[in-house]
């Protein structure tokens, strides 16, 4: 068949032979009683780093609790925790800017000032269960210069398509990220965001900058689904109890490093092993180890 059609912008996005596997161990919104397997001290967060390194993840994506196991963005803290998985492990340490739905604007750019390799940035507001995720332009902008200014490389989340104009905006206003290549995460099937199927995919793909690369993320039960839509269609993967708490139905998950172990697992068949932290930086942009 012929077609004078132009090429789907799916059908011109990077491929990689390998697959960059963030994994996202704790997240702000799972409470340490009801999910006991949840890593919230230093020690259970450094343990779980290096046993999803062994399993196959080349990012960490990292939110800290404090001592009764609380979300906080402390700054002390947050230095701790980059000096520690630095010195027990290889990984990309990207911290979140996200932070939780009650954090100030001024505590989320602070966590820049912990100097982590890269950090998320989340490209508009979005409706999160019964709260709000509040990013206006003017936050995402000093966020965005703040990271040009300190040399810590962004990965742009995405919740909904609408974020992916605001990607372009940014993109457009304030010119290229640290390390000069732009990588997104699709962060789908939050309550209140883009829902987590292969429709939404190919189109919040399709809706990327020229040569962007992208992992996705599936929340809850579109864990799966967007796991091996993205493998399939050319993409990357973020996994973690930030995400999911279950591993299958009625089966809690015991641990992160089952679920990057399932990820690995599922890129090698897919022939796209998991990609080595170095390789990574490599692709990212990401400076050398500090
Ligand atoms: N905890 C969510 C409100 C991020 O890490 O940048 C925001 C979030 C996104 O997790
Ligand atoms: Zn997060």
């Amino acid at each position: 068949m012929t077609s004078s059609s132009p090429a789907h912008p799916l059908r011109a996005a990077p491929r990689h032979a390998a697959t960059l596997i963030t994994v996202a161990p704790t997240g702000a919104e799972s409470d340490k009683t009801a999910v006991p397997a949840l890593p919230v001290t230093l020690d259970e967060l450094v343990g779980t780093a290096k046993e999803c390194r062994a399993a196959g993840a080349a990012v960490i994506h990292v939110h800290i609790r404090d001592d009764q196991a609380h979300p906080t963005l402390d700054l002390a803290r947050l230095k701790d925790t980059v000096r520690a998985l630095r010195e027990n492990t290889d990984l990309i340490v990207q911290l979140s800017t996200g932070g939780a739905v009650t954090d100030s604007f001024g505590d989320r750019l602070a966590v820049l000032d912990a100097a982590p390799d890269a950090c998320s940035l989340t490209c508009g507001t979005v409706n999160f269960g019964d709260e709000v995720f509040a990013n206006p332009w003017p936050f995402i902008r000093d966020l965005y210069a703040r990271t040009q200014e300190l040399g810590v490389v962004p990965e742009f989340e995405i919740f909904d398509l609408g974020h992916a104009a605001t990607l372009h905006r940014l993109l457009a206003d304030l010119g290229a990220p640290h390390g000069g290549h732009v990588h997104c995460d699709l962060v789908m099937g939050v309550p209140g965001g883009m829902p987590g199927d292969v429709a939404t995919l190919a189109a919040a793909v399709a809706a990327l900058p020229e040569g962007a690369t992208w992992s996705a993320t599936g929340v809850g039960r579109t864990t799966l689904p967007v796991l091996l839509a993205a493998l399939s269609a050319g993409g990357h993967l973020r996994v973690g109890m930030e995400d999911t708490t279950s591993f299958a139905r009625g089966r809690p998950v015991t641990g992160n490093a089952e679920l990057v172990e399932r990820a690995a697992a599922l890129a090698g068949l897919a022939q796209r092993p998991p990609m080595l932290p170095d390789e990574a930086r490599v692709m990212l942009g990401v400076n050398g180890r500090h």
